[in-house]
């Protein structure tokens, strides 16, 4: 089978939508850090759609650990399929923008070479919660952090994220090359300003000018990112292949909605995302909370309680009894009222949409996929809204046994006994922590001495331990799939 190539794209089927810009033309504008499916479903997509207008801003994408996406897109020119899937007919689309991907573990210093380029103005980033190596209860860079232990003692070589983008920023000031902006695409709150926090604290620790630098000179815009996209799996490369007629080993699956709202504050210029659909505002932190609070804090509760009641994918969970009404009176009533209001948004429109998002029945998202690194996904998904419910006296039921879910999936064994294959930079210090202590003390106990997680306040809090005590006693003896369907208004 042919593979995909620049030659190959000339003899895609029509349906098929290909770069519709000269690709010898692009230059790198932006270099982005974690060349992940996201990624490639995302803002790559975005980019694409503004190149024929302005070819400067091409990428060259580093990925921070394995060579698997290069070594599949160099030997197709960087290229690869972004299919958009909702049941109702598969859409096909190759993607141009990629020009060169690093694999940073074999080559750091190409890949600083690159951040360095006078001509990349935008480093954007997708490298997950854990990758910014800051504390999820507090946001500040974890400085016993090895890889972070590591970049301070060799900088010209770094392993993080953090690491390189201050050794490259480093590296144009000296060289009077004005700094780039740092956009990161990370489903964190406040995702620029998180990042600025740890990047401003990580220079100082190199050098107090370096860091007086970073926080006069750098902008790190805030972003709200959204389009779900599940693992790419085998049977997606065969649908893939049917419908192009080629081969591509690294598609992207994605569902059709997409949103992009970014804080417009960029110091070197940027590329005009918005007639590709993204929106430019002031202000991004009312988005990025409805966001994360609303779609992310359901996808976690749907992902832990779904896992344990067997269900291999959202929308399997999404049609068993129960879910679909436990997430839309979560939503509803215990995440809604805690939102900044955005003037002419309609909230229950947006929440809706979400029930059909998850309900989507072409895209396999896995449940265990969305479960790994909860410790790092927790706080903002659900202990944020916590906190504001138990700061105003309210109710959090719901979202309590979210947490209660976690908290059982995350000991690494399941309701009839089995393993789980927990995916968390936590994992082994919680099934140490949990050991011996199934029950809803004893998990609650082990649970709440993890202040990176819980932070001071919530283990203090009477209310908090008596709603999560509960939830949990509910889990465990009740089972998952009970405990969703006591919610279902309508007999299975
Ligand atoms: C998911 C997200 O894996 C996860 O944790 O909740 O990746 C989710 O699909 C995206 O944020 C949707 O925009």
């Amino acid at each position: 089978m042919t593979r995909l190539s620049d030659t190959a794209l000339a003899g895609l089927p029509e349906s098929v939508r290909r770069p519709s810009y000269d690709r010898a033309t692009l230059r790198t504008g932006i270099v982005h850090l974690g060349l992940g499916a996201f990624h490639r479903a995302h803002q790559a997509v975005y980019t694409e759609h503004v190149l024929g207008a302005d070819p400067a801003w091409g990428i060259t994408g580093v990925s921070l650990r394995s060579p698997e996406t290069r070594d599949a897109l160099a030997p197709q020119d960087g290229l690869f399929t972004v299919a958009v899937r909702d049941g109702s007919g598969d859409r096909f689309e190759v993607i141009g923008a990629i020009r060169a991907s690093l694999v940073a573990p074999e080559d750091p210093a190409a890949v600083l070479a690159a951040m360095t380029a006078p001509e990349t103005r935008i480093v954007s980033l997708t490298v997950t919660e854990k990758g910014y190596c800051h504390r999820p209860a507090t946001g500040e860079l974890d400085e016993t952090h090895p890889d972070i232990v590591h970049d301070l003692a060799h900088p010209e070589a770094p392993r993080s994220a953090v690491g390189f983008l201050v050794e490259a920023l480093a590296r144009r000031h000296a060289a009077g090359v004005p700094p780039f902006t740092v956009l990161s695409c990370d489903n964190l709150p406040s995702n620029g300003r998180t990042v600025r926090r740890v990047v401003t604290r990580f220079a100082a620790l190199r050098g107090p000018d370096l860091g007086e630098f970073v926080e006069r000179e750098v902008a790190f815009p805030s972003t709200m990112v959204d389009r779900i996209v599940p693992a790419t799996t085998d049977a997606d490369r065969a649908l893939v292949e049917a419908a192009l007629g080629v081969e591509d080993r690294w598609p992207v699956m994605g569902e059709p909605f997409s949103q992009w709202v970014i804080e417009d504050h960029f110091t070197a210029g940027r590329p005009d995302w918005g007639a590709a659909g993204a929106t430019f505002v002031a202000e991004v932190e009312p988005f990025e909370l409805m966001k994360l609070r609303l779609l992310n804090g359901s996808h976690s509760t749907l992902a832990y309680l779904g896992y344990l009641a067997g269900h291999e994918t959202v929308a399997d969970a999404m049609g068993a009894p129960g879910f679909g009404e436990l997430l839309a009176g979560m939503m509803e009533e215990e995440v809604s009222p805690t939102l900044p209001v955005l003037p002419g948004f309609d909230l229950a429109a947006y929440r809706a949409e979400l029930l059909q998002r998850f309900r989507n029945p072409a895209l396999r998202h896995r449940t265990w996929q969305i479960a790994m690194d909860g410790s790092q996904k927790v706080p903002q998904r659900l202990l944020g809204t916590i906190r504001d419910r138990l700061a105003a006296g309210q109710s959090f039921d719901r979202l309590a046994l979210g947490l209660a879910a976690w908290m059982v999936y995350a000991t690494g064994e399941g309701e009839g006994g089995q393993a789980i294959d927990v995916r968390d930079p936590l994992a082994s210090a919680i099934a140490s922590a949990t050991a011996g202590r199934r029950t809803a003390d004893g998990l609650l106990e082990a649970y709440l001495g993890m202040a990176e997680v819980f932070g001071a306040d919530l283990p203090a809090s009477g209310p908090f331990r008596q709603a999560v005590r509960a939830a949990l006693e509910r889990v465990l003896s009740e089972g998952a799939a009970k405990v969703a369907a006591s919610f279902a208004t309508t007999s299975a």
